[in-house]
């Protein structure tokens, strides 16, 4: 039996996987996410997403942990043979994701630093685009930007030090003590929001339905998109993490919290956002519609803007919103990282150290990149591009593998339903095998030819641009999946003993 790293308990396993679920994908992505999808309209094909993708996606990839015991690659090598590679794409797309991901909890920290004086002034558009980020063209990366380097090196010393202690004393530890005072933190924010004026309003506008959405194709891609993004599924990471779960512990019903904690706190930021959207809006005389943001902008600029118009305690608003970006963003940046620290520890047969060492060590340096004038430029394609055709394609062919390759369905249901107090019913191998793949394959394929037919920016990139840190990137992280897969395992049982 090999002597593998485990959680202490199974509440501390559900901590670090709520962690990683929720992320910026929360708080920045999921409010504007759904504002442009049909408003409360999008909740249909949301929650439709949840149940019948994220949910029984989130279960398998538990049972696949629990059961098989490995890091994304080995345990899907013990599921069949010739599923290795799709474990080492995911860990690919980690990587690429880790590399900007981190760059903007280094943000999230600078950000908390200018909150105690209000740096960012008025214009905070300006703050942040030419006097913090200090953006060039995308012809060159121009040089490093030094506010940028000090707090991502800061953010790496603090997540590789986690990852250094271990599952245990490392990410168990700092997640308990991180996802509670986040919850704590961000209800206080939201509180705030929703007494200030105008809030209604806000809210209003967000829970507005617009049906004449619900037929299209792009708002059902941004459904599952976000489920599976902001559910950390089809990258490694829940199966990495149910991994170290001991034993006999219950696998659907930790699905069941871990997707509802997931989605009730993104529906939390829907309310908190819109609502200070709301103020804001109100403030200036304006139209909800006119000031609403979504990612990069809607953090570090409209929320700086709220903030200068909060009748008191800016500073300390100021502080708590970062610092909840920066807590949220770390707890996820560390079940990302530790999909490859798992994965290099087992097919390398090294210590954690050394996978620590030189796995995080590199993607700290490749993250130094986006630490460069160029950076929101290339954040920006390369985010696109790894969610487009990274994180949902890699869970298609995840669920096409096990579901009818592999035909592992009901062994893994048996798996699951031993353990669980929940059982599985038809639903969850109906969603899997039929559902999932049909609607998700769907989209994949028209999502590609949009892509071939028109440019991501509608020419706000030069192609070539594109190219080199779109398209290169995403594939990249799938040929690094099969070149991986072709170099044997040093010392590792390839079978599965139960
Ligand atoms: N679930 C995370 C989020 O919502 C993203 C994956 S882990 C970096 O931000």
């Amino acid at each position: 039996m090999e002597n593998r790293a485990q959680f202490g308990s199974r509440a501390g396993f559900i901590f670090a996987a709520v962690g990683s679920a929720i992320g910026l994908g929360n708080i920045w992505r999921f409010p504007a996410v759904a504002y442009d999808n049909g408003g409360g309209a999008f909740f249909l094909p949301y929650l439709f997403a949840l149940l019948t993708a994220g949910i029984p996606l989130l279960i398998l990839e538990f049972a696949i942990g629990h059961k098989y015991r490995g890091s994304a690659p080995l345990s899907l090598t013990r599921v069949r043979k010739g599923g290795e590679w799709i474990g080492w794409w995911q860990i690919g797309i980690s990587f690429v994701i880790a590399t900007y991901y981190s760059v903007i909890i280094a943000w999230a920290l600078s950000y908390t630093y200018f909150s105690f004086n209000l740096n960012w002034g008025s214009d905070t558009t300006n703050f942040l685009i030419a006097d913090y980020l200090k953006v060039g063209d995308t012809a060159s990366m121009g040089s490093f930007v030094p506010g940028v380097l000090i707090p991502l090196i800061l953010v790496w010393v603090i997540v590789l030090g986690i990852l250094f202690a271990g599952v245990k004393k490392g990410i168990e530890a700092a997640t308990k003590i991180m996802i509670p005072l986040l919850v704590v933190l961000f209800l206080v924010i939201v509180i705030r929001a929703l007494t200030l004026d105008g809030a209604v309003e806000g809210l209003n506008q967000f829970f507005k339905p617009d049906w004449s959405t619900i037929a299209n194709g792009k708002v059902w891609v941004a459904a599952y998109g976000q489920i599976f993004f902001s559910l950390s599924i089809g990258f490694a990471i829940m199966i990495t993490y149910s991994s170290y779960l001991p034993k006999k512990s219950d696998i659907t019903n930790s699905a069941f919290i871990t997707g509802f904690a997931n989605s009730g706190f993104e529906l939390l930021a829907g309310f908190g956002v819109f609502a200070a959207l709301g103020f804001m809006a109100a403030q200036q005389g304006v139209g909800v519609n006119e000031v609403v943001q979504g990612g990069v902008l809607l953090a570090f600029s409209v929320f700086p803007t709220i903030i200068n118009e909060l009748p008191g305690f800016q500073q300390v608003f100021g502080v708590l919103f970062f610092v909840s970006l920066t807590l949220a963003g770390l707890t996820s940046l560390i079940s990302i990282v530790e999909t490859y620290m798992a994965g290099i520890q087992e097919k390398f047969n090294v210590s954690r150290a050394k996978a620590v060492t030189f796995g995080g060590g590199l993607t700290a340096i490749v993250s130094l990149v986006f630490a460069t004038q160029n950076g929101l430029n290339l954040l920006d394609v390369a985010d696109y591009f790894i969610n487009q055709f990274g994180v949902a394609m890699a869970g298609l062919f995840e669920v096409i593998f096990i579901a009818w390759f592999a035909k592992q369905l009901k062994p893994l249901q048996s798996h699951a339903d031993s353990v669980s107090d929940i059982r599985l019913g038809a639903w969850w191998r109906i969603s899997l095998s039929v559902i999932t793949p049909l609607v998700l394959g769907y989209m994949m394929f028209d999502n590609l030819r949009q892509n071939l037919v028109g440019d991501y920016g509608g020419g706000d990139y030069p192609r070539e641009f594109l190219f080199k840190y779109g398209w290169t990137v995403a594939l990249g992280a799938m040929f690094f999946g099969i070149l991986m897969s072709l170099k044997q395992w040093k010392g590792h049982d390839l079978s599965y003993k139960s």
